[in-house]
C-alpha cells in the first residue's frame, strides 16, 4: 500500500531531475548517524540502478559501526579529502541533500554547494527546512526517519522494484532513528519494515551489526558515565550526563561512541527529560530528549543555540564546561515554568 507523503507533482519533479542528471552528488550532515549514512547509501545504490554516476560526500567520518554500509569505502569524507570532494561538487549536474534541514549542517561543504549552479534537491524530516537554495524540497516531519521518507519515495514508482541492497540501508536508518522501534514509530513505519523484510532484509543480521558493533572502550565509557557522571533531578523529571574531554581521552573516545547515551536517563522511572553535554574543541555539544509533550525543540532554540524535533533536539554552548550543569538547571527551570503555563 502506498503512503501519500508527497504530491504526484513533487514525485514527478524528482524523477525528472534524476532523469536529466548524470553525475549526482549525494550529501548528508556532519557527525553522520545511522539515518544519514543509511540515506546516502540507499540513494547511491538506487541511482546506480537508474544508470547514474552518484558520489557520496559527508563532512566528517561516520562512526565505525556503520562501516558495513560502505564495504568498498566509496564514501568521500570532506575533512579527509577536501580537493576531491570539492571537484565532485563543482562538476556534478545534480545535488541531493539528505537528512538535514539547513546547509550550515554540512560545515565547510556549504560554501562549495552554494556556489554550484546545478539543481539541488532537499529530502528531509527535520522541522523548518531551508528552502531558498533548493529547486525541490521534499520535507515531511511526521515520519520516523529520512530513510522511511526515501522508502515511500522509491516505492511511489511502481516500475522500480527496491532490491535488497537498497532495502538494507533504508532499514538501518529507520531502525537507528527510532532507537530500534522505540520513538517516532507510526503505522507507516511498521508497513515499511514489513515490506522491507518481505524484500529479503535480514533484520537480525542488521540489528547485530548496528547494536552489537560497539568497541569495548565505548561500553566501559558508558558504564563509567552512568556510575560517575550522570545527575538525576527527580523533582524536575530530568537526568543529564556530562562527557568531558578528560574522560574522552581516558576511554579513547571515537566519534559516534556517545550515540544513544542521551536516551539512557529516560529509562529511569519518573524521568521524562534528558540531556547529554559533550566537551569539544571550543564548544560544548548539547543533545536533548523528551519522553512526553515537553518540547526540547523550543528549549534548544531558546537556550542552546540549536533546535530539531519536539522530542529530540541538539545545540551548542560556548561557556566553560564546568558551568554547563548550572546553566542547564537554570534553563530547565525556566522551560518547565513555561511548559506548566502552557507556553512550552
Ligand atoms: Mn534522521
Amino acid at each position: 500500500m502506498m503512503k501519500d507523503f508527497f504530491s504526484k507533482e513533487q514525485i514527478d519533479r524528482f524523477y525528472e531531475l534524476i532523469s536529466a542528471a548524470n553525475e549526482v552528488v549525494i550529501l548528508s550532515h556532519t557527525n553522520p548517524d545511522g539515518d544519514a549514512v543509511g540515506s546516502v547509501v540507499a540513494m547511491k545504490r538506487f541511482l546506480v540502478l537508474e544508470g547514474k554516476k552518484p558520489t557520496v560526500i559527508i563532512p566528517n567520518r561516520h562512526p565505525d559501526y556503520l562501516s558495513f554500509l560502505d564495504p568498498e569505502g566509496e564514501i568521500i569524507v570532506y575533512k579527509e579529502n577536501k580537493k576531491m570532494a570539492e571537484s565532485y561538487v563543482r562538476s556534478c549536474d545534480l545535488i541531493l541533500a539528505l537528512d538535514f534541514n539547513q546547509l550550515s549542517r554540512i560545515d565547510d561543504v556549504e560554501r562549495v554547494v552554494r556556489k554550484s549552479l546545478s539543481p539541488k534537491v532537499l529530502i528531509d524530516h527535520h522541522p523548518s527546512p531551508e528552502r531558498e537554495p533548493f529547486d525541490l524540497v521534499l520535507s515531511e516531519t511526521e515520519i520516523s526517519s529520512n530513510c522511511e521518507l526515501l522508502y515511500w519515495l522509491f516505492s511511489s514508482c511502481k516500475e522500480r522494484a527496491i532490491p535488497v541492497d537498497v532495502a538494507e540501508p533504508l532499514y538501518v536508518g529507520m531502525m537507528t532513528d527510532t532507537n530500534n522501534f522505540a520513538n517516532s514509530v507510526l503505522a507507516s513505519t511498521f508497513r515499511m519494515a514489513s515490506d522491507l523484510i518481505g524484500k529479503g532484509v535480514d533484520k537480525e543480521k542488521l540489528q547485530h551489526l548496528v547494536f552489537g558493533g560497539f568497541s569495548e572502550s565505548r561500553m566501559r565509557l558508558m558504564g563509567y558515565l552512568l556510575s560517575e557522571k550522570m545527575t538525576v533531578l527527580p523533582e524536575m523529571e530530568a537526568g543529564f550526563i556530562m562527557l568531558s574531554k578528560e574522560d574522552q581521552e581516558k576511554f579513547s573516545f571515537a566519534e559516534g561512541d556517545s550515540e544513544g547515551f542521551v536516551n539512557i536517563p529516560l529509562s529511569i522511572k519518573g524521568i521524562n527529560i534528558s540531556a547529554l553535554f559533550t566537551e569539544s574543541e571550543g564548544v560544548v555539544r548539547v543533545s536533548l530528549r523528551s519522553a512526553n509533550d515537553f518540547s526540547v525543540n523550543k528549549m534548544a532554540r531558546r537556550f542552546f543555540n540549536g533546535g530539531g524535533h519536539e522530542r529530540a533536539s541538539g545545540g551548542k554552548l560556548f561557556i566553560p564546561f564546568g558551568k554547563v550543569a548550572d546553566y542547564f538547571v537554570e534553563s530547565l527551570t525556566k522551560s518547565i515554568e513555561e511548559y506548566r503555563n502552557g507556553k512550552n
